[in-house]
């Protein structure tokens, strides 16, 4: 036996996207396929620091890549993770109205960013490393699920 496993793909570092549903999936695949079907947003947002900023994005759709694993009915909010940590809640329906991007301006991004029309500059989480799907009561603040909400200090 050796040490490394051929059989076994390695996946690109810093690309794969965890998708947590009802149960939990790699989205790696997904996006390192060439023919992804991908769409084309321009999406501006306003960072309360540095003011309102606007590009052309081309990613794939969150509705796309949710269809992969089953989301619970009760959903109200995605959870989108950075990799190191960094969390914003959007509502749902936002949220499938968004993309994982690719590309800005046209030039390929490093990693993936997440996009929705209207989002709130804070919540556009760049280097997504997960989605999860989150069920939250009626009195319960989005806030305690981010690491920095819209309203709070600005992180950039
Ligand atoms: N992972 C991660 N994503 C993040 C942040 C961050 O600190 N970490 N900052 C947010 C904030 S406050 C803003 S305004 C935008 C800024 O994105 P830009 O530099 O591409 O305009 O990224 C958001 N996404
Ligand atoms: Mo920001």
């Amino acid at each position: 036996m050796s040490d490394t496993d051929p059989a076994t793909p390695r996946e690109s570092p810093g690309r794969d996207v965890r998708i947590r549903g009802a149960d939990e999936r790699s989205l790696a695949a997904v996006l390192d396929r060439p023919d992804v079907s991908t769409v084309d947003r321009s999406v501006s947002y306003e960072c309360l620091s540095e003011g309102r900023r606007n590009a052309d994005w081309l990613g794939v759709p969150v509705a796309d890549l949710v269809d992969a694993v089953e989301v619970p009915p009760a959903t109200t909010h995605l959870v989108v993770e950075s990799r190191d940590g960094y969390r914003s809640c959007v509502a749902v329906d936002e949220a499938l109205e968004g993309l994982l991007a690719l590309e800005r301006d046209g030039a390929k991004l490093d990693h993936p960013r997440f996009l929705a029309p209207g989002i709130e500059g804070p919540r556009a989480v760049k280097d997504v490393a997960a989605l999860t799907a989150v069920a939250l009561d009626p009195d319960e603040d989005r806030s305690e699920y981010e690491t920095s909400g819209s309203d709070s200090t600005d992180s950039e």
